[in-house]
């Protein structure tokens, strides 16, 4: 079995915990892992297949049937999966898949807006980030709180069409309660997106590539055609169908 590195559980600061038994890790106390260095022997095949290109923001989504054309995702799918189903999420599904950079110029761009204030998203995934090369404070690590996900759940499903608008999503989080997920390419961090987190900004010189794994349980999934409001009876119908109502 893995050994899993619980980085900072308790305190920031402190000593990372190892365990190799997965039931002792307290996932509703915290909502995020960082699994370090668990798979440096797939940052170079990753690298030549998804990084080649200049840019930032995404540089290419993949759907779930396009996961297996590639034995990397393959392999980091699978073990997302097999984690969450540890931590109690059933009935998990690959949403999507995004490769990153946030570069200094578009995080720039963007800086105004969620990811980069803390939030939660009003589609709550279970996720993955493959640190496709090491992420440094300089490179804009995401930061994330402790909490158990489930606090937040009231919250989430309140959230209106306009939620966005209104930065209902937002919320306040004192800086030194977030930690900055800093770590060696080929570590792998786990979080729930109802936990608060915030992406932070590159310096110049920084970048932060990563590959994103979005998994869903059926009964997290916004309907179609939300925020539409001249579509909300249709809207309703999809709803009733998904939750089998
Ligand atoms: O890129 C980040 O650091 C934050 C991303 C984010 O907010 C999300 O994946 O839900
Ligand atoms: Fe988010």
């Amino acid at each position: 079995m893995s050994m899993y590195l619980v980085m900072n559980k308790y305190q920031l600061g402190g000593q990372p915990e190892m365990t190799d038994d997965t039931s002792r890790i307290e996932w509703d106390k915290a909502g995020w892992l960082l699994v370090d260095s668990e798979f440096t022997s797939l940052v170079e095949e990753v690298r030549t297949a998804f990084f080649q290109q200049q840019g930032s923001g995404v540089l290419c989504e993949l759907v779930e049937h396009q996961v297996p054309r590639h034995p990397c995702l393959r392999q980091l799918r699978d073990y997302a999966l097999e984690f969450g189903a540890a931590v109690g999420y059933q009935g998990l599904t690959l949403h999507k898949v995004w490769v990153q950079r946030t570069e200094f110029d578009w995080a720039q761009t963007h800086s105004r807006q969620v990811p980069f204030e803390p939030h939660i998203d009003r589609q709550r995934y279970f996720k993955m980030m493959f640190y496709a090369r090491d992420v440094t404070l300089p490179d804009g690590p995401m930061s994330i709180v402790r909490r158990n996900p489930m606090q937040m759940e009231t919250l989430r499903k309140s959230l209106p069409d306009d939620y966005k608008d209104q930065r209902l999503n937002v919320v306040a989080v004192d800086k030194s309660e977030m930690t900055p997920i800093t770590a060696p390419a080929g570590s792998v961090l786990l979080f729930d997106t109802n936990v608060p987190h915030v992406a932070t900004m590159p310096t110049v010189q920084g970048a932060r590539e990563v590959v994103r794994f979005d998994f869903w349980c059926p009964e997290w999934k916004i309907p179609p055609h939300s925020g539409r409001p001249r579509h909300i009876f249709r809207r309703l119908a999809g709803h009733a169908r998904e939750t089998g109502r």
